[in-house]
């Protein structure tokens, strides 16, 4: 049966194809910028739907702006399969991250109706629309609406300019009303998996092209607000002063301390608004993010304890008002023995001396939804010097052919468990 399925290196061709195409759509020239309801992100979901339509699903822009393509199984509207990934990307972002894993989703589809290969579920792939959460406070909205854990107070939300997240989605074309119907019943998907970057330096460290995913870290996120005393920076005396940067300033470094101190933690300080940002005025107040994530979710509550309390010190000893607004707080989420067993057989199958390599993921992902819904594993590709989130990020033409005949493959593995 799999005789007329194309080659690891046909794939790859076909991948890197696809990704010209769709990495076209940026609101950043020169730069790939592609935010949750942006112009942008509008033409990659046309563009992802038409490439579904010609591998022959039947598609559609759902009502929070993710495209969802489906081929039915023997039973119409039956239980499916689902491959995802999202076409979000960070600003400035690489092309790999999210893209990779729709595109994939796109070929494996293809090469099952080209080869004439009937599964016996449905097969559908999903591009996500807010995986990156970088416009939105916001965690995973598209994929947990899918998973029916969407917080509608999501749809309330501010972006930087001031725009209602409902209000972004109707000038998108989405529906907010809509939103919270797009939840499948319990058995409704059978399994999720996703193809993505490695978003880290463990596959080619080891040589490795593919890596299949333990778990997923837990993760949290909050806004902080430090509130001082704006002032005149000539006249001002140092022992007098309230500035909001210098305090915001330990609290970043202390943040980098408690990481260090908890076991396979990591901290990040993204985001950095100086007000009035006048450079001869002592800054009255400072908003920043703080993003922290290690395997154990007992260890990221404990890093949480001593973050409010070493911030919380700083802010009384330099006379400074504090606000820390958790607004995302994930718990680590286990991916599916049997479906990472199914990549091992997919890895095994498509050939060539590869290690079915299996390792933990510091990144989010969609399958951390969607992990609420159904089973869901993902398949890591090897990226060069392990960089994401970045236009550095890479990886050859080759490894992301192998990843999808592994793909490929392990969807044929959990057609032939079916019996
Ligand atoms: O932040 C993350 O881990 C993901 O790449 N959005
Ligand atoms: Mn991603
Ligand atoms: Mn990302």
């Amino acid at each position: 049966m799999t005789a007329s399925l194309p080659s690891a290196a046909v794939l790859g061709a076909r991948a890197f194809a696809a990704l010209q195409g769709l990495n076209r759509f940026t609101d950043e020239p020169g730069k790939l910028t592609r935010l949750y309801l942006s112009p942008s992100h509008r033409q990659a979901a046309e563009w992802t739907r038409g490439a579904m339509e010609v591998a022959g699903l039947a598609a559609f822009i759902d009502a929070a702006g993710s495209v969802q393509g489906r081929r039915d199984g023997p039973v119409p509207g039956g239980p499916s399969v689902i491959i995802g990934s999202h076409i979000d990307t960070v600003k400035d972002g690489g092309r790999f991250d999210g893209n990779l894993g729709v595109v994939a989703g796109i070929l494996v589809a293809q090469a099952l109706r080209d080869a004439g290969i009937a599964l016996p579920f449905a097969l559908e792939v999903v591009a996500f629309g807010d995986e990156e959460n970088v416009r939105y406070p916001t965690h995973l909205s598209t994929s947990a609406a899918l998973a029916g854990v969407y917080d509608p107070a999501w749809l309330e939300t501010r972006d930087a300019e001031g725009i209602r997240l409902a209000d972004a989605l109707v000038a998108f074309g989405g529906d907010p009303s809509g939103v919270a119907g797009l939840a499948r019943k319990r058995g409704a998907v059978k399994a999720y998996i996703e193809l993505h970057i490695e978003q880290g330096p463990v596959l080619e460290v080891e040589n490795e092209p593919v890596g299949i995913v333990t778990a997923i870290n837990a993760q949290r996120r909050a806004r902080v607000c430090v509130t001082g005393e704006a002032g005149h920076a000539g006249t001002v005396p140092m022992s007098l002063r309230k500035d909001a940067l210098t305090a915001s300033a330990e609290m970043a470094l202390a943040l980098e301390t408690i990481a260090a101190a908890h076991h396979q933690a990591v901290a990040t300080v993204g985001t950095f608004q100086v007000s009035p940002g006048a450079a001869n005025v002592v800054p009255g107040s400072v908003a920043f993010t703080v993003d922290f994530r290690c395997p154990s979710d007992d260890t990221l509550a404990s890093m949480d304890a001593a973050i409010r309390s070493r911030f919380g010190e700083i802010a009384a000893r330099r006379g400074v008002g504090l606000d820390f607004a958790l607004y995302t707080n994930a718990r680590a989420v286990p991916m599916d023995a049997g479906l990472q067993d199914a990549l091992a057989a997919g890895v095994a199958r498509a050939g060539g001396n590869v290690a079915a390599r299996r390792l933990p993921s510091g990144a989010a992902h969609d399958a951390m939804a969607m992990a609420a819904l159904c089973p869901s594993a993902m398949l890591f590709v090897r990226n060069e010097r392990g960089i994401s989130h970045s236009p550095l990020e890479n990886m050859t033409e080759a490894d992301a052919g192998i990843a999808i005949r592994v793909l490929l493959e392990a969807v044929l593995e959990l057609a032939r468990r079916e019996g």
